[in-house]
C-alpha cells in the first residue's frame, strides 16, 4: 500500500501566554504557557510521496507554495526523515479551516496536523508528547496543539529539547466556551516571532514577565482543577492584558491593539460589570479579541454583542480535542 498520512488538528489559545525564546533554533521558551484548544478552526494535512522525487512539495489551501516556503517546511520534515533514516520527498496538502480573513493564527494547528501526518507516514509511532517536542520545532504554540482542552507546555530546562513539550491538564469537558471575535487588521502586521524577539531585546517591562508568568499558571492550574470559572477569567485577562503592556513598553514601541480591539475590549468589561456576564478577554498577536466565557452564557452574550459586531464577526468555539486520523475518502477537501 502507497504510504498515507492524514491528519486534523486543532488551533489553541493561550490563557496564560507564551511571548519570548531563550532559544530561537529550538524555539524553547522563556516560560511555561498554558492554552484551551478549540474546535472551531483546524488544519487539516495530507501527506504522500512526491511526484517527482527532486524536492518536497507544498500546497496551502489548493495553492502550490513557492520554493522560500516549501524550504521551511522541508527543514522541519527533515527532523522526521531523520528519524525515520528516509531521504523520500512528500507532497504536503494543507488546508485550514479558518473562516475567511479571520486573521487567526494557524501555525499552531497547521504545524501539529503536519507532525501527526509524518508520524503515520513514516509509521513511527511517536507519543503524543514526542510529537509536542518535534512540532515545537516548526511553531512553539504548536506544542500545545497535540493535546485537547487545558493543556500546559513546559518550558524546559537550558537547552534541552526533550525537556520542553506539552500535556493536557484538564480536558473542559465542562462549563467553558470561547467567543472569537473577528476585527479587520489595519495595521501592518508584525509576524509574533519577530515582535516576542523585539519585545525580549528592548522593553524593560519584560523583566518582570518571567516571574508574573510563573505566578498566574500558579494561580490558574487549581482554579481549572476546581472548575473556578472567574478565577481563570480573570486570571487569563490579566495575563493577556500584561503581555500588550511588554510590547507596548518595547523601543520602538508597537501594538497589535487597533481602535476595534478596544471597543470589543470596552463592551465584554460592560456586559461583566453591568449585567453579570462571566466573560474575560485575550488578545493574540492581532487585533482580534477572543472572549472565555461560559458555554451555559456563550449565545446569550453574543446577542448583547450583536449591538457592536455583526452576526459574521463572531464565532462561537468550545474546547477541542487532540489530533483526529482522517479517512482517505475524507480527501475530497483537497479537490
Ligand atoms: C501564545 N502567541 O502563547 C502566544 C501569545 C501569540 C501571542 O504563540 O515563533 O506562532 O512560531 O514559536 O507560536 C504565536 O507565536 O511563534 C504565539 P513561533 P508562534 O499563543
Amino acid at each position: 500500500m502507497r504510504p498515507f498520512g492524514y491528519y486534523r488538528a486543532f488551533t489553541n489559545i493561550a490563557l496564560i501566554k507564551y511571548w519570548g525564546k531563550r532559544n530561537e533554533t529550538l524555539f524553547l521558551p522563556n516560560t511555561s504557557s498554558l492554552s484551551l484548544t478549540l474546535d472551531a478552526f483546524y488544519t487539516d494535512t495530507k501527506v504522500t510521496p512526491a511526484t517527482l522525487q527532486s524536492q518536497d512539495i507544498f500546497y496551502l489551501n489548493h495553492q502550490l507554495q513557492t520554493s522560500k516556503e516549501t524550504e521551511k517546511l522541508s527543514k522541519f520534515v527533515d527532523l522526521f526523515r531523520k528519524l525515520a533514516q528516509s531521504d523520500e520527498k512528500i507532497q504536503i496538502e494543507s488546508v485550514n479551516h479558518v473562516p475567511t480573513a479571520a486573521g487567526l493564527a494557524s501555525s499552531a494547528s497547521g504545524y501539529a496536523a503536519l507532525a501527526c501526518a509524518l508520524n503515520q507516514y513514516y509509521q513511527l509511532s511517536l507519543s503524543q508528547t514526542e510529537l509536542s517536542i518535534l512540532a515545537r520545532q516548526g511553531s512553539g504554540s504548536a506544542c500545545r496543539s497535540l493535546f485537547g482542552g487545558f493543556v500546559l507546555w513546559h518550558k524546559g530546562k537550558g537547552d534541552d529539547s526533550l525537556s520542553s513539550y506539552s500535556e493536557s491538564i484538564d480536558s473542559a469537558d465542562w462549563d467553558v466556551a470561547m467567543l472569537v471575535i473577528v476585527l479587520n487588521q489595519k495595521n501592518k502586521k508584525i509576524s509574533s516571532r519577530q515582535a516576542m524577539a523585539h519585545t525580549v531585546k528592548t522593553s524593560p517591562f519584560y523583566a518582570v514577565w518571567p516571574q508574573q508568568v510563573d505566578h498566574d499558571l500558579q494561580q490558574i492550574i487549581p482554579a481549572i482543577q476546581t472548575r473556578d470559572f472567574s478565577t481563570v477569567g480573570s486570571i487569563t485577562e490579566h495575563n493577556a492584558m500584561s503581555m500588550h503592556a511588554t510590547m507596548i513598553a518595547s523601543n520602538p514601541s508597537f501594538t497589535y491593539w487597533t481602535p476595534e480591539s478596544l471597543i470589543a475590549i470596552e463592551a465584554v468589561k460592560t456586559l461583566r460589570e453591568d449585567l453579570g456576564f462571566d466573560c474575560y478577554i485575550t488578545m493574540d498577536a492581532g487585533p482580534n479579541v477572543k472572549v472565555l466565557t461560559r458555554q451555559s452564557q456563550v449565545i446569550a452574550l453574543k446577542k448583547q454583542l450583536l449591538s457592536y459586531f455583526s452576526e459574521e464577526q463572531m464565532i462561537i468555539a468550545s474546547p477541542g480535542s487532540q489530533p483526529i486520523p482522517l479517512k482517505e475518502e475524507q480527501t475530497h477537501v483537497f479537490n
